[in-house]
């Protein structure tokens, strides 16, 4: 098999890479035996790595998902090529940018006909499905079974597609999602091929809404203020145009389920209400609305009592906020606690690499914001966590990963070949341990959605795990740079400070070998 990695570095530094081992030549000699490694991609939606424990810091735990980790690998320097849903999903699906999938934000529609990685997979008699979240407008190809929420889902009696047929299913969504993937397995696991199952997640997508048993899981705690929550994004036209400020774009009745009739809250998109009122008055069968009342009607009548205003009321959304948020996170983390349980007690643990990540990363108040989009490291960066039978365990990587990697990654453990058009590199010998030295040495970015919700601006960039340059270019007019190392919030844009030069000369080499690299037509 070739080695893509010799070949991305020989283009970065004109150095061609001494050969990296590569998993391939074992997994192919698999091809021969019956014996071949399942895959489980888990996948959530909107899943900061400040809200994994494993990434330490210490908000809420998440101990299954840090088992994942902890049995084999956490990356720290994970990364996605396009910071939101659609997008971050055709990425991975093809293992290329989206300009070279065509899905270039959630408006777009998936062209199903193109190569994947789950039709590759069953090119070499891979058994494939996906269950939960898929957000590509149109219908799944290359599985074998999908049964998806239709469009973002709902977290309380979700409506799926099922291979093309639509119902309704009575529940809690990340419940229901590991419901299906384990009736899946069941069906599927002794069948003597192997499996790719993809479960993804709709938690814990706006508007944050816990499980019953969840509720109030995080009253007792106080998150601590991220110490940018009051940015007053000097020298940051984008930043400072996005919608997604806490205190003034996040809706007290529609986010924050604050939500009555009658006129005593000030709320800051009543155009949002008559979707609060399918969510939190219609959806519910009557014991899921009574536990839900049961909880929030007493925060409703504590916080009109309150009179809230100023700095108070905006930290008393980001603890309502995170709240809720983490105690989405809890189910996640409970289910994800079953599947693995449930691979366990089939004796699949030890012939399944199992993968955890989100489609982007979250902010938790930093920057005063919710939401994603920029190329920010809260939002840039992603979890990812993967655990492969008798590879590396107990290890915390730094090299720079991204999405496009995970395909791949994938098509190599199953021995298939990696076309050349797949634009990510393998992952397989950082999973097995090996000593992998050659390797990118920048990730490149683009976002697409503007104009569009939260109004953040287009932007691509290049990131080398120390300095920053990004550029914006519809929305806002303007080039950023930073350095890491001495800023990591990102609050000092130091584009066209003389002490940089140097630096960013160089970065703005780097994106330029990235857009001829990576054949970026930077056009829309
Ligand atoms: C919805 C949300 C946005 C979110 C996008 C994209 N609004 O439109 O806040 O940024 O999804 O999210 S909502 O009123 O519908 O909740 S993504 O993860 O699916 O890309
Ligand atoms: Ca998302």
């Amino acid at each position: 098999m070739e080695n893509r990695i010799s070949k991305l570095f020989f283009l970065g530094s004109g150095v061609l890479a001494a050969s990296v081992p590569v998993a391939a030549q074992i997994c192919r000699g698999d091809l021969t035996g019956n014996n071949r490694m399942n895959i489980i991609f888990i996948m959530s939606d909107d899943h900061s790595y400040q809200t994994v424990g494993a990434y330490g810091q210490a908000l809420n735990k998440t101990p299954n998902i840090d088992r994942i980790g902890n049995e084999g690998v956490v990356f720290e320097r994970g990364y996605v090529a396009n910071s939101i849903s659609g997008p971050s999903r055709a990425c991975m699906l093809t293992g290329k940018h989206s300009h070279k999938n065509g899905f270039i934000n959630n408006s777009t529609v998936f062209d199903g006909s193109q190569q994947t990685f789950p039709k590759l997979l069953q090119k070499v008699g891979y058994k494939t499905a996906i269950v939960g979240k898929w957000h590509l407008v149109s219908q799944p190809t290359g599985f074998d079974y999908w049964n998806i929420l239709t469009g973002q889902g709902d977290y309380y009696n979700p409506n799926f597609i099922d291979n093309g047929v639509r119902k309704q299913y009575k529940g809690y969504a990340t419940d229901i999602t590991t419901d299906l993937a384990m009736q899946w397995l069941d069906k599927n696991k002794d069948n003597g091929q192997p499996f790719c199952l993809l479960v993804h997640h709709k938690a814990p997508h706006r508007t944050w809404m816990p499980d019953a048993k969840d509720l109030g899981a995080y009253d007792n705690v106080t998150f601590p203020l991220p110490e940018n929550f009051y940015d007053d994004y000097k020298g940051r036209q984008a930043a400072e145009a996005a919608e997604m400020r806490i205190d003034r774009d996040m809706d007290m009745g529609y986010d924050l389920k604050m939500y009555t009739d009658d006129g005593d809250i000030n709320y800051e998109r009543p155009d949002l209400h008559n979707y609060a009122h399918s969510l939190y008055r219609s959806r519910m069968d009557s014991t899921q609305q009574a536990a839900w009342d049961a909880y929030y009607n007493p925060i409703i009548e504590k916080f009109k009592k309150a009179k809230l205003s100023g700095k108070a009321l905006a930290e008393w959304k980001y603890q309502r906020y995170m709240r809720d948020y983490c105690s989405v996170i809890n189910s996640v983390d409970r289910n994800i606690g079953r599947l693995l349980k449930y691979l366990e007690d089939n004796k699949l643990l030890d012939n399944t690499l199992i993968v955890y990540t989100s489609d982007q990363g979250f902010y938790m108040g930093e920057h005063g914001w919710f939401d994603k989009r920029f190329m920010y490291e809260e939002s840039f960066r992603t979890p990812i966590l993967a655990r492969l039978p008798k590879g590396a365990k107990h290890v915390r990587d730094r090299h720079l990963v991204q999405n496009i990697d995970f395909a791949p990654t994938f098509l190599e453990l199953a021995g298939a070949k990696v076309p050349e058009d797949i634009q990510g590199e393998s992952l397989l010998p950082i999973l097995k341990g090996d000593n992998v030295k050659d390797w990118r040495n920048s990730l490149y970015y683009h976002f697409y959605e503007y104009p569009g919700e939260h109004n953040t601006a287009r932007h691509y960039g290049v990131f080398d795990g120390r300095y920053k340059l990004m550029h914006f270019y519809k929305g806002a007019d303007q080039w950023e740079f930073y350095d890491l190392k001495n800023d990591p919030k990102e609050m000092h844009n130091l584009y066209g400070d003389p002490k940089y030069k140097k630096e960013i000369d160089a970065a703005m080499a780097e994106l330029k070998r990235l857009q001829v690299y990576y054949d970026d037509p930077l056009t829309d």
